[in-house]
């Protein structure tokens, strides 16, 4: 390496550590995997926010359509407890992720749905919405348990899967879990999370995904990141007069040394122009393929990421989305719920 390199190097990591806080207050903003606020306030604020404003200002995140009444009985909706009300239209404000019956009792989720910083959030204050299409209907029951994944963590999200065990069994279909891991092919993702006109629907979504290698997504995601880097830098270079030259060349040193954003327990599926994704709200539902012996649930819907400068971390061209890999889970999934 060359002095000029190597004084690149210093100087980029110095702004980088400087940088850190500001980079880590503006991912909150977006969801992605910076989220500091949990889902549970996070899309309830956000669809109060949507019947206030007039109209959407969002960007385009995500192509979905409209599921039939009854397709995926399998889905269930996560409520805060304490913003229902006997009208069943509160439960379009209550709802911040989604789950998927696994048993009568059982429903799986993601872990950073049910926790508050690093702790797993008491389970009277989650309900659990089956047997609905459309937010507005349906049977609410109460979660008696909630079991988070004790390698859950705030920063990466590796392990984002926790499972709810209702205080009375659902009268309801349950999805499979794979026996082994599925690689490829197409999937589908469904939920009430925020569509690409940045609002949030009633009824439930759909969309197809492609199953990808986690290469793509960190191939991706690291491209993001290392522009964003770049225009941190750019934006610092006259203070720290830094020429064109020296700003690339930090940027290319860090980038060179980035770790890689997808574990081995993540999953990646989406669309190289990001049209079809998941979004915010759509969190801890399933993500799921036709097989001979019927439909199985490969992923959770787990984080996605996207521009700094963007509103949403969803729909970006070639950051695809992530999800938990399930076939990582079948003896953790047993351990804690016998099944
Ligand atoms: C979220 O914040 C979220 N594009 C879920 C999925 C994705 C991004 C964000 C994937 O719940």
């Amino acid at each position: 390496m060359n002095c000029r390199n190597t004084l690149g190097q210093i100087l980029a990591l110095s702004i980088a550590a400087t940088l850190a806080g500001p980079i880590a207050e503006a991912g909150a903003q977006f969801g992605g995997i910076q989220a500091a606020q949990s889902p549970m306030s996070r899309i309830p604020d956000a669809k109060r926010t949507q019947r206030e404003a007039s109209d959407g200002e969002f960007p385009r995140v995500f192509g979905g359509v409209e599921a039939e009444k009854d397709a995926w009985p399998f889905q269930v909706g996560l409520l805060t407890s304490e913003m229902l009300d006997t009208n069943p239209d509160s439960q379009f404000d209550a709802q911040f992720c989604g789950g998927s019956l696994i048993s009568p009792e059982w429903v799986l989720t993601a872990a950073h749905c049910l926790v508050d910083g690093s702790e797993p959030i008491p389970a009277d204050v989650v309900t659990v919405l089956i047997k609905a299409t459309a937010l507005n209907e349906g049977v609410r029951i109460p979660a008696g348990e909630i079991v988070v994944h004790d390698g859950y963590s705030n920063s990466t999200l590796d392990n984002d899967i926790a499972l709810i065990k209702l205080a009375s069994p659902a009268d309801a279909p349950t999805i499979a879990l794979p026996q082994n891991d599925i690689e490829s092919g197409v999937a589908t993702v469904i939920g009430w999370g925020r569509m690409e006109d940045g609002n949030f629907p009633i009824n439930l979504m759909q969309t197809e995904v492609d199953l990808k290698p986690n290469d793509s997504c960190n191939s991706g995601m690291k491209e993001i990141y290392r522009d964003d880097l770049a225009k941190f830098l750019w934006d610092f270079s006259p203070r720290l007069r830094l020429s064109g030259e020296d700003v690339e060349a930090a940027t290319a040193s860090i980038a060179a040394t980035m770790g890689d954003p997808l574990t081995a327990n993540m999953l990646c599926a989406g669309t190289e122009s990001g049209a079809r994704d998941a979004c915010n709200g759509d969190s801890g539902g399933p993500l799921f393929i036709q097989s001979d012996d019927g439909l199985i649930q490969v992923g959770i819907v787990s984080w996605g990421d996207g521009p700094l400068d963007s509103e949403v971390a969803c729909g970006h061209q070639n950051a695809f989305g992530v999800y938990t890999r399930i076939s990582r889970y079948r003896d953790w999934i047993s351990e804690k719920s016998g099944l």
